[in-house]
């Protein structure tokens, strides 16, 4: 007889012994994440079927046009969140300021920074999309938080994941003791374990890059490329481009398969596009605990001390070994890229 594969729910109770002083409260927590994620991912996978499809008519914080799917899922996550009981605050991607949600006094432990529906450029062409989550232990403790809550290092994540809407759904996160990975069974609406310790391959041949930037990229990240095309000669077998324009699915595939995925500085914009509090910090904490490596081309993402809410910066992640090519192929040309 198969043996039942576990649960969410479960293994996130199961993996509270690993904690002595756990109260429970994380594991509440990243439960109610995983409920936010069943209704968002069912109004992706019905988009195109209401008028949830398209822009909502503003902008974000960032001046990007919002989705209304944007909106949707970043409101089910906070509604979430704030009714969890177990959030201080929260800091979206798509808000300009903090959401304190401990006016009533109750004193949450935890707050969550987080991307709700991140690639959400790419909906309305029915690509895949998701979700990024941080999650910090708060360091006020008086109500309500305050930024400084939310302005730790990477490095003082308690749990980090994000939700893939793509030919599956899955739910990946760390609490600092591995990485595993949970697909959707949407006729019951749980998360199965289907990845348990996913550790990304020592070695890759992908490299993710929106390469139409070449011209605008520093001379030692277009010396990393000419090395993953052969064209300088010193790479024997080039590697596949693969990039959809859509950090989630992007990495995604590059932690299963292997690879690098690279958002670099460029003339326009010195810090890059990605943000280091709502994608590169949790990605970084995830892509760190699979066994590779993430840095800004010279210091390790989750060692960078954030100074406001949606600071960017440029980013290398993926097989240590790549990461470290490219940084070596950078500090030959002596490019800041920060
Ligand atoms: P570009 C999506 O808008 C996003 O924030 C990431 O998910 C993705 O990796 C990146 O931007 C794509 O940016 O400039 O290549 O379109």
């Amino acid at each position: 007889m198969s043996v039942r594969q576990i649960v969410l729910d479960e293994f996130i109770i199961q993996k509270e012994k690993d904690f002595p002083y756990a109260t429970g409260e994380l594991s509440a927590l990243l439960r109610d994440i995983g409920v936010a994620a069943k209704i968002v991912n069912r109004e992706v996978n019905r988009a195109g079927l209401g008028d949830i499809l398209g822009q909502h008519g503003s902008d974000n914080v960032q001046g990007e046009a919002q989705q209304k799917l944007d909106v949707l899922a970043n409101n089910t996550f906070i509604n979430s969140l704030k009714t969890s009981g177990m959030c201080a605050g929260i800091a979206s991607e798509e808000d300009e300021d903090i959401i304190c949600i401990d006016e009533d006094g109750h004193k949450s432990h935890y707050v969550v920074t987080m991307d709700p529906l991140d690639g959400s450029s790419n909906i309305d062409v029915n690509v895949s999309i998701g979700t990024i989550f941080s999650i910090y232990r708060r360091l006020s403790t008086k109500c309500p938080c305050t930024h400084e809550d939310f302005l730790q290092p990477g490095r003082q994540q308690v749990a980090a994941g994000y939700v893939i809407y793509g030919s599956s759904t899955m739910l990946v996160y760390t609490t600092g003791k591995g990485v595993n990975g949970f697909t959707l069974d949407p006729t019951i609406g749980e998360f199965y374990l289907s990845h348990p310790d996913i550790k990304i391959p020592a070695k890759g041949s992908i490299y993710s890059i929106n390469q139409g930037s070449y011209t605008k990229f520093p001379k030692g990240v277009q010396a990393y490329l000419d090395y993953c095309l052969g064209i300088d000669g010193t790479n024997p077998k080039p590697y596949s481009l693969r990039y959809i324009g859509s950090m989630v699915a992007d990495l995604h595939r590059n932690l299963i398969k292997g690879g690098i995925f690279i958002y670099p500085s460029t003339d326009d914009a010195p810090k890059g596009k990605l943000r280091l509090l709502y994608e590169c910090n949790p990605m970084a904490f995830i892509v760190e605990q699979a066994g590779g490596k993430a840095t800004d081309g010279k210091r390790n993402i989750l060692d960078l001390k954030p100074e406001k809410l949606h600071e960017r910066t440029p980013i290398f992640i993926g097989n240590t070994e790549m990461v470290e090519k490219a940084e070596a192929l950078l500090a030959q040309y002596d490019q800041a890229t920060v």
